[in-house]
């Protein structure tokens, strides 16, 4: 008989954890395999919140008793009656022998508890496996529980010589449809989309999700849309800008004393989720405490697609996670646009980034970024 190590399961368990890419939220994505005489006698992984979760589908899945079982969990166990009963509890009633986890549950009501409870019933623990792999399908579940915020990506398509629009903002297309399909997944595997006022009324975007019944890797019945989000400091959007439909999934940041009081009761009237954000020692709008205000709100994946002056500005905040950036095979010319604004003199002042991955995506080169502030 071939004996797998821990290692092995465990990636099959990270495997089953992504299939909830598009639907966890604000839930993290989970996966449970359930081995008993190297083999698999039960798998599952959290679909919905408010719905199983992984080690709960993973038992119900079982076609025998679990008793003896080792359960490999992506996330510690939860000790906590949330919307579902504790997982613990569950896999301790099922008498497995071992419980091999991935890494600890940054929730705070959880947090350690999952993995004393299961000890403390006289099961063996393991862990943590896998760890980086396992905090991967989480960054926006795990920063938003540890740092109070979400996990910000930035989205850019840019030409070989790094711009992103003419000078006159014209900017469609400038990738080609694999690179915009995958940005649909992008947004599809967001909480929130921002973007900004500048944005808004230049191009009247939508901004919604629109997937493929064709796509390979989303089922577009099960995506749900992010909500949409503008930085919009005087609250200058117009009640019939695309991006406000559906208003219940649209929020816009203002700051409170630039704001006309029909307008607000207007855009209030029509649905819209319309938030303050104080002043930033800029004079404007303060991302952070936006920011906070969505992760408040269960948001953990934010998706910014905006112009220079908003990514600088996200940048200079220190609150940009990531940078994806999609390169055209095009060449626009010295005076089109760049990707960010920043106020830099000197080659010291450079923001310094760490290259994560490339892909060739159609004709295009995607490439993604973390900076090094971080
Ligand atoms: C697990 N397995 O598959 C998930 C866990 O409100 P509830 O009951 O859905 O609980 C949500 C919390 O449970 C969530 O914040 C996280 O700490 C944990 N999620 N835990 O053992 C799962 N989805
Ligand atoms: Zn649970």
């Amino acid at each position: 008989m071939t004996v797998y190590n821990h290692e092995y399961w465990m990636a099959k368990a990270i495997q089953l954890a992504k299939k909830g890419r598009y639907t966890t939220h604000p839930n993290p994505r989970v996966g449970c395999v359930l081995v008993k005489d190297q083999q698999i006698i039960g798998q599952g992984f959290h679909v919905k919140a408010g719905e199983g979760h992984a080690e709960v589908n993973a038992l119900a899945d079982a076609n025998q008793d679990a008793v003896g079982a080792t359960a490999y969990v992506t996330l510690e166990p939860c000790s906590h009656q949330g919307k579902t009963p504790p997982c613990a509890d569950a896999l301790i009633k099922a008498g497995v022998a071992r419980v091999v986890y991935g890494m600890q549950d940054p929730n705070p009501e959880v947090s350690g508890n999952g993995l004393a409870k299961i000890k403390k019933a006289g099961i063996e623990i393991i862990g943590p496996v896998l760890e980086a792999e396992c905090e991967a399908l989480n960054p926006g579940f795990i920063k938003r529980m540890r740092e109070g915020l979400p996990y910000v990506r930035v989205k850019l398509a840019m030409s070989m010589d790094g711009r992103t629009a003419m000078e006159s903002g014209e900017s469609q297309w400038i990738t080609d449809t694999a690179a915009r399909l995958d940005v649909q997944r992008l947004r599809a595997q967001s909480d929130a989309i921002v973007t900004g006022i500048g944005s808004v009324l230049a191009d009247n975007p939508s901004m919604t999700v629109r997937i493929d019944n064709n796509d390979q890797e989303a089922d577009p019945k099960s995506v749900r849309q992010p909500i949409r989000v503008v930085m919009d400091t005087a609250l200058s959007v117009l009640p019939e800008a695309k991006i406000l439909y559906p208003t219940n999934q649209a929020w816009v940041f203002s700051v409170e004393e630039e704001v006309e009081e029909e307008h607000l009761a207007l855009l209030t009237k029509k649905g819209v989720t319309v938030r303050f954000a104080p002043r930033g020692l800029d004079g404007r709008l303060d991302l952070l405490d936006a920011m906070e205000q969505l992760a408040d709100a269960g948001i953990n994946e934010v998706l910014l697609e905006a112009g220079a002056e908003l990514a600088g500005g996200f940048l200079e905040a220190g609150l940009i996670d990531e940078i994806v950036v999609y390169m055209a095979p095009k060449l626009l010319g010295s005076s089109a646009r760049p990707l960010f604004k920043l106020p830099l003199e000197e080659m010291d002042e450079a923001v310094e980034l760490t290259l994560k991955s490339v892909r060739q995506v159609g004709q295009d080169v995607r490439l993604v970024y973390v900076p090094k502030y971080l």
